[in-house]
């Protein structure tokens, strides 16, 4: 009885990193390349949690593969279109001095966020120490990228004076209404309402801005296409659908591979063709830069095409 409660008792305790191998390791690291207190490094590490939750979520068999037209009917749905366009209403001031100052359509980056985090209500729920150490020192198929997010988030945490052990977010370690990981966050994170600080996990206004400047430091040209419909020939080429997410061919090439654009867009413009299953049969589409911008985020066609077509409604609704 004894035993069985002790074991209980033990059991029930969090595993913490503090005297875990890599956590060692990476104590040494943040002392010796960063110039870091040890004792502060080594008292996140025994705090740390290691999180078997984390660990089932990113081993779960990948999900079934989804249908363009079923990935479409859930991040595009009436609610998240009447969602969006609270937000859209609620920050139009720094939607339209974002889509100034970067050249993103407020339409953009309300759709990102909106597919991201439903406008910020999805931000997620794990100490973002908690989730990058056990990912870092407990999965090893990516051990070194995520220990690398934890080097990148202590970084972070003393840049922007965050107390490491409070921030939130996704078991993968991705903060805020965009979700960006620790390295987007250092690198693309801007202070867009001047209190000097650019905290896109609790700022609204913050987080405006960093997808926009993100999307800007992408390569996204202000005022051009996104995506396009097109009509194939009998003979169309299948073998230049769906191949990589940037552009290879001119629009003059895929022509001559059967695919007809029905949009006016330039000969010489680069494109990306993709045959997807919609609700209502096969579609063509060509993905143009800006598309392959949007994949910058989220290395997904299906992704990409989600943003548009949320963000294609919301611009038709919240000019209504
Ligand atoms: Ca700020």
């Amino acid at each position: 009885m004894f035993m069985v409660l002790l074991v209980m008792a033990i059991s029930s305790q969090a595993m913490t990193y503090g005297d875990h191998p890599a956590a060692k390791k990476f104590v040494d690291k943040m002392v010796d390349e960063h110039g870091f207190d040890r004792a502060y490094v080594q008292g996140l590490m025994n705090n740390a949690e290691r999180k078997q939750s984390i660990l089932d979520a990113i081993a779960r068999p990948a999900e079934k593969v989804l249908t363009w037209g079923e990935y479409r009917d859930i991040f595009v749905t009436d609610r998240s279109t009447r969602q969006g366009i609270e937000f859209m209403q609620e920050h139009s001031d720094t939607l339209a001095r974002a889509e100034k100052e970067f050249g993103v359509p407020a339409e953009i980056i309300s759709a990102v966020i909106g597919v991201e985090t439903r406008y910020g209500r999805n931000k997620g729920g794990y100490r973002v120490l908690d989730a990058l150490a056990t990912l870092g020192f407990d999965y090893e198929p990516r051990s070194q990228f995520f220990s690398k997010q934890l080097e990148e988030y202590l970084l972070l945490v003393k840049e922007q004076r965050f107390d490491a052990l409070q921030v939130k977010g996704s078991y993968a370690g991705a903060m805020g209404f965009g979700q960006f990981i620790p390295s987007s966050y250092r690198h693309y994170a801007i202070d867009f309402d001047g209190d000097g600080v650019a905290d896109i996990v609790n700022n609204p206004v913050d987080a405006i801005g960093s997808v926009a400047n993100y999307f800007r430091a992408h390569g996204w040209k202000p005022g051009e296409l996104v995506t396009t419909t097109a009509q194939v020939s009998s003979k169309y080429n299948l073998d230049v659908a769906n191949k990589k997410l940037k552009p290879a061919h001119t629009v003059a090439e895929l022509k001559q591979h059967g695919y007809q654009p029905t949009a006016l867009v330039s000969e010489e413009a680069m494109a990306t063709a993709m045959r997807l299953k919609g609700d209502k049969g096969v579609e063509f589409w060509l993905g143009l830069d800006n598309f392959y911008v949007i994949t910058r985020y989220n290395h997904s066609r299906l992704y990409a095409m989600a943003v548009y077509h949320l963000s294609e409604t919301l611009k038709q609704k919240n000019s209504m």
